[in-house]
């Protein structure tokens, strides 16, 4: 069995997050600092350590993580104007959480990402 997370923690509500979507698979939620005027994550409520421990059982919960991504930026007005998702890997990827976890940032242009 996977490791217990921070992450998991807000999945199963045992943690306070401002939770904004949840399904049997993926669970949405706003970033405790966030980086951008809209700032959510969006993670597989099963633990996957990093995108390097990702096995094909886990694509139908990966594929949602991007149908919720668009969803959750058109109810928040930002699907027109753009927004970014990212995924951070390991040390130098800048992973905090090791639960893998989608940023869906946006709601002001972000500029150039690498520069
Ligand atoms: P990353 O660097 O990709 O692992 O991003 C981790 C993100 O998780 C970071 O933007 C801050 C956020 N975060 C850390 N702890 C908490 C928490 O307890 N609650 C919420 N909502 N977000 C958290």
């Amino acid at each position: 069995m996977a490791e217990e997370t921070l992450f998991s923690k807000i999945v199963r509500r045992e943690i306070p997050a401002d939770i904004v979507y949840q399904d049997h698979l993926v669970t949405a939620f706003r970033d405790i600092a966030p980086k951008a005027p809209v700032h959510l994550l969006i993670v597989p409520n099963h633990v996957i350590p990093t995108i390097n421990d990702v096995k094909a059982s886990d694509e139908q919960a990966l594929g949602r993580m991007f149908t919720v991504a668009a969803k959750l930026a058109e109810e928040a007005g930002i699907a027109e104007d753009g927004y970014r998702l990212i995924v951070n890997c390991n040390e130098y990827g800048g992973q905090e959480v090791f639960h893998v976890h989608m940023h869906l940032l946006g709601g002001e242009p972000l500029g150039p990402m690498l520069s």
